[in-house]
This record gives C-alpha cells, structure tokens and sequence, in this order.
C-alpha cells in the first residue's frame, strides 16, 4: 500500500466498510502489509512493514521493481496473459530504472527494492494499491499506471487475493456496451485558454480556474457555479484563487454553509441536510471489493416548500438556458430519464435492446427524481429485473427475483451479490480490447520523469494527511469533532527541529515559492528526515466566513503553500504532496 491510509481515510479506489477490521483479519489469516508513506501512518504503525519514501518519488521505486521481476525472469502474468499487449515495450522503457538508480531517489536502498519485487511475486497472492500520496504528485499518472503493471507482472490483476474489478449493481462502463470494445481515453480534445492545459475526461485542471478568471479575454470566466465544493481550500494556490473569486462578476453556490469558498457567492442556494436526502452511492461502489447495493432513505423529511438538491440544480440548468426561475424542475428530470431510456432502448449491446421506451417509462413510474433514475439503473444493470425479461426465480436477488429499487426498500442493510468475480477479458473496453499494458501517452511522459533523474533532492518538502474526525475542509464546524488537542499542526521530525531551532509547540513559519503559513510544531518521529506535513481543509479565519465553531479551531489553509504551477502534466491533476518548501521558527 503506498500513499494511502485507509485507518484514517477508511479506503478512497477500495471501497469497503472497516478497513481497520479488513487489514487485522488479512493479517491474522498470515498475510502481510507493506506500507510506502513518507509517514509511519495509523495504517503504517499497524503494518509489517514502513518504508519511508522521499515524497513524489513513488514511481521511480515502482518502476525499479517491475525492472527487478523483468531481469530476474519473475515476470508471470497469469490468466490474463492472452489479453496483455505490449508487453514487450515494457522492459525498454524501464532500462533507466533499476534498484540502485531508485535508491538514491527515494532514499529506499536498493536490496529493500528487490526484496519487494521478490516477495511480491512470490507471495501465493498480492495486492499492489496507491492513492492521494502517489496520484496528486508530480508523477501521479505513471505512478497509477505502475501499480496497476505491478498487479499484472504478478499475476495478480483479476484473480481473487489480487486486484479485481467491481460488478456495480448501478451498471458501471465496464458492464455497458459490447465487451472488449471501447474508445478508449480522450486527453487533450480541448486545451485551456491561458496556460493552454489540456482537459482530460473533458475536465480542464483546478490549477488553472483562477488565471481563466483574472485574464482578460473572449472566454475569460465572469460567472461561476460552485456546487458541494470549497475550492479557497481544497486546491493549490488558494490565495491566488480566493483573489480571484472576489473578482468575478456572479457566483452562485449550493451548499450548506457560508465558508471560504461560499462568502464569494452572491446567491448562496442551501442544500437541505444529508439526513434530509435518499442516498445511493454511485460512485464508490464502481470500486468496492464485494459486490453490494444499498439504499438510504431520508431520515427526515424536507421543511415546508424546501426544495430537494437535486431540485435546485435542475432550476439552475433551466435558468442558464434563459428558461426562467419559475420553470419546473421535473423538465429537466423528464429530460434526463428519457434520454437514458431512449438510450437505452437504441443500444443494440444493452439487456433492453429494442424494448418499447414507452412501457419502461411506464414501469417507473410513479417515481421522479434521482429515485426514478436509480431504479432504472438498477434494474437494466447486471442483477436488474430487466423490467420483466429477468424470468422468475432466475434473478440475482436472495428471493430469486431480478434487482429493482423496491427490492433495496425492502432490504435496509442492502443487497449481497457476493465477493468479486473474475471479469477479464470482457470488462476490457480498450481500442483494442486488450490490456494495453505499455500506452503510449505515458510512455512519452516518462521523458518527463527521465529528465526528473539528475535533480537535486535537497531541502525539505511538504505532505498532506488526513484525520478521522475531519472531512476535507467541512467537519470542523461541529464540536464533537474539532475539540481536544489541535490537529492542524506542522509535524517535523525532532532531529530536523533541532538543526531548525523549532520548539514543539511554538509556532514555525513554512514559506513556499507561493506562499507562507505560520502553524505550531509537533515533532514525532513518525516522519521521514526532510519531510513535513500539514493537513489540508483548515483555515477556517478569513473574513466573511460564517462558521462559529470552526472559527475557533481556525487552523491554516496548508494549500497556501501548494504550487498551482505544478501538476502532473499528463492528467492535470494538482500536485498536493512534495511540495518544496523552506522551515523558520515564526
Ligand atoms: N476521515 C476522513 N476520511 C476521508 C477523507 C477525509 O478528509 N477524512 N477524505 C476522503 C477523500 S476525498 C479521499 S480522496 C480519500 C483519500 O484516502 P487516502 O488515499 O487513504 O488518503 P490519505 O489519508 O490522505 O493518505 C495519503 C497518504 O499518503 C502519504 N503520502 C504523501 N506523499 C506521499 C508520497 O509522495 N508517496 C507516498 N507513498 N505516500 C505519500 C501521506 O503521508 C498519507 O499518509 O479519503 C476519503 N476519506
Ligand atoms: N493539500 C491537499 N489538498 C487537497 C487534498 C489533499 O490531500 N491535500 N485532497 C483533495 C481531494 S482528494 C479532494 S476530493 C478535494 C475536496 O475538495 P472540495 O470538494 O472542494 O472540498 P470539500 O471540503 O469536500 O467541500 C465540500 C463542500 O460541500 C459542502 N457540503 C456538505 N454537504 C453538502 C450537501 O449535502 N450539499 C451541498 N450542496 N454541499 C454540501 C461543504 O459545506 C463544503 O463547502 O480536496 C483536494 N485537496
Ligand atoms: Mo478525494
């Protein structure tokens, strides 16, 4: 595991409910955890092993590992090795990369390297999993890309004990369409106006909102819609874009309380309370390791005339089409379910492949709203009904019956469809249909990595971390969750505080080449020599913000210091972790 840490975190690409629980019973089982973090996390304390890493340096360890299973003929990829293409570009690309290169990068010498790859594909079976410490870095692509050829290089990708793919109840990309075959991924159709920053999955990044603000220009952006999102201080260079926020000519927000983000707004549209609100979780189960579905109904009911969230933002659609505040959301609710249905109906791949629109918009009726369009999900996805072409007694449901949301009310705790299930070749919708294991846009970024080799390494850098009673930047307006000693500290190493002068306690200032924040140390030697961490998402003291107890536990906005000049290049994304930054007592 590197880069995570699911103690505090409790997992993010794995979903599953008690991680703490999964981790003591693999261990007890005889299994063993490895953690790669540049702090000896929760998560590491509980391992069998940390290994402290020079932060953003992941992809170089990764890389020298594959390196040792190719020299030392360990590479097996197992079952899925008539579905693996371009294994032979592998080994080219990794030629400058070898254990001792790694270790004088990340600071791992290079036996530990080879023991790591050799334990890993010797080890009847393994998982290779990183995520915010490895993909919000310099190189969080390539970084991504290794573990996943990790996993495969094993053995280990699709069989059970390794790296497997979700069948989500909802339908996910890999259950729609024909199997094996797909676009594959789109980066740079359309590129930013200013930094010309290439859009990816059709996002343009984070890093470049505030420049498409402040610059003048055509398609310079004067209006904006934030919804569920406090970007002052989840994104690098916050000063510069809460500078920017101020600057423009209409924001409107929909969230549920005035922070650093929404005291920019001029119309602030409250969200009714989550206990207010149903909820199916689309996201996270496309990545769980079981294969579950669940339903939450609202504990209470909306206030009088309150409009539901998903109301709202159907009004501001209609709005920013010129139709006018009094249209009725259920057009574009009307909208969206005709469009997935007729969709639906049209796909000659698809279970309802030339069924009548009519009788399936019939079928859901009289629901609306995100409720109508999960049950529709639901039922033409891999367990649904199929609105009556599931025949009776063959459904996945424990009563026989084919999935719809009526059978997740009458379940509470939700739906076992059972463990993950071997799903290669046909989950595959790559261009080729194959796991293309060698692309060739990260092939041509890793010039970038190369030119990464002969750099100096020297000075101090700055990491993240997250803690279990916060939540980004929205938990620390509630006192059972921000009370006791603060979280928001510097942690240094001791060794490191003394050559600084820094005193536990006493504040320090951190300076980076976009900013300085001055935040009290805490010295632990659950970190590595040079390195520092700040948690992100405080900061709560700007004026404007309308938060009691979070003003109160104010601490320091740490993406004050992160650069919003340094991403990773291929996907956009920020760069969060390895920021380099100077120390000072305050
Ligand atoms: N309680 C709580 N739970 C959460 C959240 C929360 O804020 N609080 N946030 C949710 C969200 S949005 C997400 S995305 C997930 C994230 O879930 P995780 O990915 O588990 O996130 P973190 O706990 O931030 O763990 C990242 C780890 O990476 C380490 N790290 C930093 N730099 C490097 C590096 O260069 N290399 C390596 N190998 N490690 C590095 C950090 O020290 C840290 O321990 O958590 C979700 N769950
Ligand atoms: N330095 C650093 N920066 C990071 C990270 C890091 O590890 N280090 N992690 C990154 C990651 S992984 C993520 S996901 C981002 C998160 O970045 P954001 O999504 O920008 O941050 P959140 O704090 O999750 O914002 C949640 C917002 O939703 C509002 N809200 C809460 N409930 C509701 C609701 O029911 N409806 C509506 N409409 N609003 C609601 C809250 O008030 C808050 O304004 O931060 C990123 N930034
Ligand atoms: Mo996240």
């Amino acid at each position: 595991m590197l880069g995570a840490n699911p103690y505090a975190s409790n997992g993010s690409l794995a979903t599953a409910p008690d991680w703490p629980g999964r981790i003591e019973a693999m261990r007890a089982r005889g299994g063993r955890l490895v953690v790669v973090d540049p702090r000896r996390s929760r998560t590491a304390e509980e391992a069998d092993e940390w290994i402290a890493i020079r932060p953003g340096t992941d992809p170089f360890l990764l890389a020298a590992m594959v390196r040792t299973l190719i020299d030392e003929r360990l590479v097996d990829l197992g079952a899925v090795a008539p579905f693996v293409s371009g294994f032979d570009r592998l080994a080219p690309a990794l030629v400058r990369y070898d254990a001792d290169t790694a270790a004088g990068i990340t600071g791992i010498d290079a036996e530990t390297i080879r023991r790591l790859a050799r334990e890993l594909a010797t080890s009847p079976t393994a998982a290779v999993y990183g995520r915010i410490g490895t993909t919000t870095a310099e190189f969080g692509t390539i970084a991504s890309w290794l573990v996943d050829v990790l996993n495969i290089v094993t053995g280990n990708l699709d069989r059970p004990g390794g790296a497997m793919f979700a069948t989500p109840a909802t339908g996910g990309s890999n259950t729609r369409g024909a199997p094996r075959v797909g676009r594959g991924v789109k980066v740079g159709q359309r590129h930013s106006r200013v930094r010309g920053l290439a859009a990816t999955f059709g996002e343009f990044p984070a890093v470049c909102l505030a420049e498409e603000i402040e610059a003048p220009g055509a398609e310079q952006i004067r209006a904006l819609v934030t919804v569920a999102g406090n970007p002052v201080l989840s994104v690098p260079n916050g000063t510069r874009l809460d500078a920017a926020l101020h600057q423009l000519d209409f924001m409107v927000s929909v969230d549920i309380y005035i922070n650093e983000t929404t005291r920019h707004a001029d119309v602030i549209l409250p969200a009714p309370s989550v206990l207010q609100k149903a909820h199916y979780d689309l996201a996270l189960l496309q990545l769980a390791i079981r294969n579950v579905a669940n339903w939450s109904e609202p504990l209470f009911a909306l206030d009088d005339g309150q409009p539901d969230e998903w109301e709202i933002l159907a009004k501001l659609a209609l709005i920013a089409q010129g139709v006018g505040a009094d249209s009725d959301p259920a057009i574009v609710d009307d909208l969206t379910i005709n469009a997935l249905v007729g969709s639906a109906v049209g796909d000659e791949h698809g279970v309802l492949f030339g069924r009548d629109a009519g009788e399936i918009l019939a079928a859901l009726a009289p629901r609306t709203g995100p409720a109508r369009i999960i049950d529709f999900m639901l039922r033409s996805g891999p367990y649904g009904d199929r609105f009556g072409a599931t025949p009776a007694g063959a459904g996945r449901c424990p009563d026989g019956t084919g999935l719809t949301l009526d059978a997740l009310l009458g379940a509470p705790h939700g739906i076992d469809f059972g463990p993950l299930v071997t799903r290669m070749p046909d989950a595959l919708r790559t261009p080729s249909g194959m796991i293309e294991i060698a692309p060739e846009p990260i092939l041509a970024d890793m010039t970038r990595m190369a030119a990464a080799l002969s750099r100096a390494r020297d000075g101090f850098t700055l990491v993240g971390r997250r803690d279990l009673r916060s939540n980004n930047s929205w938990m620390h307006n509630i006192e059972v969750l921000v009370k006791g000693k603060p979280r928001c500290v510097l942690h240094v190493h001791p060794q490191d505080a003394a050559d600084l002068g820094l005193t536990d306690g006493h504040d320090a200032t951190v300076t980076s080449r976009v900013g300085a924040v001055t935040i009290p140390v805490m010295t632990t030697d659950g970190i590595a020599r040079s390195v520092v961490s700040i948690p992100h998402g405080w900061g709560h003291d700007l004026p404007g913000v309308q938060l009691g107890v979070a003003g109160r536990h104010a601490g320091v906005n740490s993406n004050i210091l992160t650069d919003d000049l340094l991403i990773d290049e291929l996907s956009g994304t920020a760069v969060l972790n390895g920021t380099p930054v100077t120390i000072a007592p305050a």
